[in-house]
């Protein structure tokens, strides 16, 4: 049987998926399996690299170009006998385009379908879901470009009517940080919604609260499994980009150091959300946690970072299962819900 494996990407997140991809690479059972290199370039261009029976021993071998490997269509992937695992963060990869794209060419995939994985990434549209489900969230204010093009005024006016300085500023769709900021007063909220404008045509300004950050691991089809909550321990103002992925700023301290019935909060909160939102497959669900032990639930990522040292893969190594096991499972998962659609 032959992986393929789908990363790079058009979206802000391209370096990530490379690394996510490589850790992956090394931990494939190549008794089994075959892997195909596709790679999609930051311009959106798919190159076809070459089919691994073995694990690379450089990430270079992950850098393909038009030089090194050859462009394709993108109906050029479909394979009999293959299971597609898009490695892939953020728009055009973690949103239902890509999960479109591979339903409509019949092709097994990893990961949650195209409704759970366009909601999920998309942070207006996930506390709506979820606030009919009386899932706890921090008080929010949705923006769209034209109302702000229309009416600074009145979105200043409406923000400060239903939320307290700190606001946090997003981009609706987006993922590790980019275009998030913090706000203490008007002026920087006009700032940051500019500055979030850059990358939707939606924005979303939260409730800014002082929390710890705690997270589940979510796992499976129809059966679903959570494990124990893990904390991401920060030492900066808040996690962005930069602490995420370039400084190392954050511990993952694996199982949260929370009282018990927290932890049990918050995988019934992590379980009920995954499938309000018909996730399959997998997602990593993100809370808050105040110091009177209030859990507010911030987002589902429904393609969490997947290095050895990430949290979800580290959240299921504390359950018992490892990082080569649980891409095993997840496989077994895209197979199993690709027959039962046939
Ligand atoms: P992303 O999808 O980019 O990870 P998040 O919504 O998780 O976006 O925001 C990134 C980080 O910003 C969070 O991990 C947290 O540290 C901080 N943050 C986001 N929203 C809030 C908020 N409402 N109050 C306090 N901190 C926040
Ligand atoms: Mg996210
Ligand atoms: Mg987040
Ligand atoms: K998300």
């Amino acid at each position: 049987m032959k992986i393929v494996a789908l990363y790079g990407g058009k979206s802000a997140e391209h370096e990530i998926s490379i690394l996510s991809a490589y850790s992956m690479l090394q931990a494939f059972y190549y008794e089994y399996y075959q892997v195909q290199l596709v790679y999609i370039t930051k311009e959106g261009t798919w190159l076809k690299g070459p089919l691994l029976t073995e694990a690379p021993t450089a990430e270079e071998v992950l850098h393909l170009t038009e030089e090194t490997a050859t462009k394709i269509k993108v109906g050029d992937i479909v394979e009999e006998d293959a299971v597609v695992f898009p490695i892939l963060h953020g728009p055009n990869g973690e949103d239902g385009t890509i999960q479109g794209l591979l339903e409509t060419i019949n092709m097994p995939y990893v990961g949650t379908g195209v409704l759970s994985s366009a909601c999920a990434m998309d942070k207006i549209m996930t506390k709506h879901v979820l606030q009919q489900i009386g899932i706890p969230q921090v008080p929010y204010v949705a923006v769209a470009k034209g109302e702000w093009k229309d009416d600074q005024e009145g979105v200043f006016d409406y923000c400060e009517g239903s939320l307290v300085y700190p606001m946090f500023i997003k981009p609706a769709n987006m993922g590790s940080s980019v275009g998030i900021s913090k706000a203490e007063t008007r002026e920087e909220l006009q700032k940051a919604i500019d500055l979030a404008f850059q990358y939707d045509r939606r924005v979303i300004v939260e409730q800014g609260i002082d929390a710890r950050e705690i997270e589940v691991g979510v796992l499976g089809n129809d059966e679903v499994r959570t494990t124990v909550p893990g904390e991401i321990v920060k030492d900066v103002a808040f996690y962005d980009y930069e602490s995420k992925y370039i400084d190392n700023q954050v511990t993952l301290q694996i199982p949260a150091d929370i009282p018990e019935e927290i932890q049990d909060k918050a995988r019934e909160l992590a379980k009920k959300s995954y499938i309000a939102l018909d996730c399959s497959g997998l997602s990593r669900c993100d809370f808050f946690l105040t110091n009177n032990n209030e859990l507010f639930l911030n987002e589902l990522n429904t393609m969490p970072g997947f290095t050895p040292f990430s949290m979800y893969p580290l959240l299921w190594k504390e359950m018992g299962l490892k990082y080569g096991d649980l891409i095993e499972e997840l496989i077994q998962l895209a197979l199993m819900r690709h027959k039962e659609k046939q």
